[in-house]
């Protein structure tokens, strides 16, 4: 058995993080140095399969070399430019994504969380220059227990304590319904204010909550009798990882504004997007937004190569073929012991749930079993656990991983 803690090297390394970084975090102890694929490799060079994939940024895998040699060779030529003036791989992007995705036009941005604002703005641009709302008056419906990022827009709408306590006073003009409910949606829409539902298509943060089939496509349905724009945030769910390019297309609807980010780029560095057709996207002009990164060169590169990865390499047939046999190994526990309670997802987003209390920290002592074992898995409250690793991996890992998982949850129970 591996031994993560109490490393001289390692805990070396996070005594100095703890010395001279914010606390805003609480990661398990490990230090890591190096991956490649499914795999990573801590300082004192012990193996994980990585199980997190960074919150489904590096779904094509860790240092994929097709993603990392446009980065190289476009680091070498040109990697910033600023939107004061062109460059000559915007548009290529722009036109790749695009038609990739099915819309007009795309806003680049950088993180996921300026993604949700850039939808957030267009959204209440068009709400006053084509659905004529009187002015200030646009109200946007989120879905309790929502995770869009950090910014104090993100927890104005959030209904995390953890996410909003102390940052106040919240920005106006938001409001909450309950997630996967067709009946508060349809009250909430009876406000002809409302401008727009903002929704991950799986909440991910929220210990990955599926919502019912059909439920996607009845919202969207209802919004559009509305007229209100249905925005996905696809940051987590999108490029892949629950076994389509993106996760709307699993009931077939086209959002108005889809919301990209982390894999977008294939977790080498930022780069996010909104996406809409032209009815919403011309309504922002230039000066009107933007960003002094957003579409540098070295981006779009990075996130071209990123997609092509995602499409040649069948990303999205993988995580769905992996992901119900991961389920169903995972199932299996519930019969075997009393600590899995459920499991649920979608392609290679996945929980399991344990039998404890949301504050409870059986998650996490799991959680650090399994890094002993060489699996790395972060806890989503106390009782979650979640499963994403890269999209690139092969029946065989998987099973392998299985097995690490099966055996730590069966020697915890005793
Ligand atoms: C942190 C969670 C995941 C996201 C969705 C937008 C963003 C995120 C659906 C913003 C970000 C993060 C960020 C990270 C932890 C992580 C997370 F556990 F908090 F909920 F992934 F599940 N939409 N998710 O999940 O993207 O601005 O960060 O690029 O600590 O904030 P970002």
């Amino acid at each position: 058995m591996q031994t993560v803690v109490n490393s001289t090297k390692s805990q070396e390394l996070i005594d100095l993080e703890h010395k001279y970084g914010a606390h805003n975090y609480h990661p398990l102890p490990v230090v890591l140095a190096k991956g490649e694929g499914v795999l990573v490799w801590d300082v004192e060079g012990r193996e994980y399969y990585d199980f997190l994939s960074a919150y489904s940024a590096v779904n094509q895998g860790h240092c994929h070399p097709k993603i990392t040699g446009a980065l190289k060779e476009q680091a070498d030529t040109l990697t910033l430019t600023s939107r004061a003036f062109h460059n000559d791989v915007l548009g290529k992007y722009e036109e790749y994504v695009t038609k990739l995705f099915g819309y007009d036009k795309i806003l680049p941005m950088n993180t996921g969380v300026e993604g949700g604002e850039t939808a957030l703005k267009l959204c209440r641009k068009w709400a006053y220059k084509v659905k004529g709302v009187p002015e200030n008056k646009a109200k946007i419906l989120f879905a309790e227990n929502n995770f869009w990022g950090r910014t104090l827009a993100a927890v104005s709408s959030s209904t995390d304590p953890t996410a909003f306590d102390d940052y106040g006073p919240y920005l106006p003009g938001f409001e909450i319904v309950k997630y996967n409910d067709l009946d508060a949606l349809a009250t909430a829409l009876e406000d002809p204010n409302v401008a727009g539902f903002m929704v991950e298509p799986i909440q991910g943060e929220a210990g990955v909550m599926v919502p019912d089939e059909g439920y996607l496509t009845k919202a969207y349905e209802m919004c559009k009798a509305k007229n209100v724009l249905f925005i996905a945030d696809e940051v987590q769910t999108g490029i892949s990882r629950t076994g389509k390019l993106f996760c709307c297309q699993h009931e077939n609807i086209k959002p108005d504004i889809l919301i990209l980010g982390k894999a977008l780029s294939g977790g080498v560095f930022p780069v996010s997007a909104a996406l809409a057709d032209d009815e919403v996207m011309m309504t922002i002009r230039p000066g009107e937004h933007g960003s002094t990164f957003g579409g540098n060169p070295l981006a779009c590169k990075v996130a071209m190569a990123a997609l092509e990865v995602a499409v040649d390499e069948d990303l999205a047939g993988n995580a769905e073929r992996l992901g119900k046999i991961f389920r169903a190994e995972m199932s299996k526990l519930i019969d075997e012991t009393e600590l899995v309670t459920l499991v649920r997802g979608k392609g290679l987003l996945n929980a399991v749930v344990i039998n404890d209390t949301e504050d409870s920290d059986t998650a996490w002592r799991i959680c650090l079993a399994l890094a002993e074992n060489g699996l790395l898995a972060k806890p989503t409250h106390g009782n979650i656990i979640r499963f994403a690793p890269p999209l690139v991996m092969t029946e065989e890992q998987l099973m392998d991983c299985v097995a690490i998982i099966r055996k730590t949850i069966i020697e915890f129970v005793q």
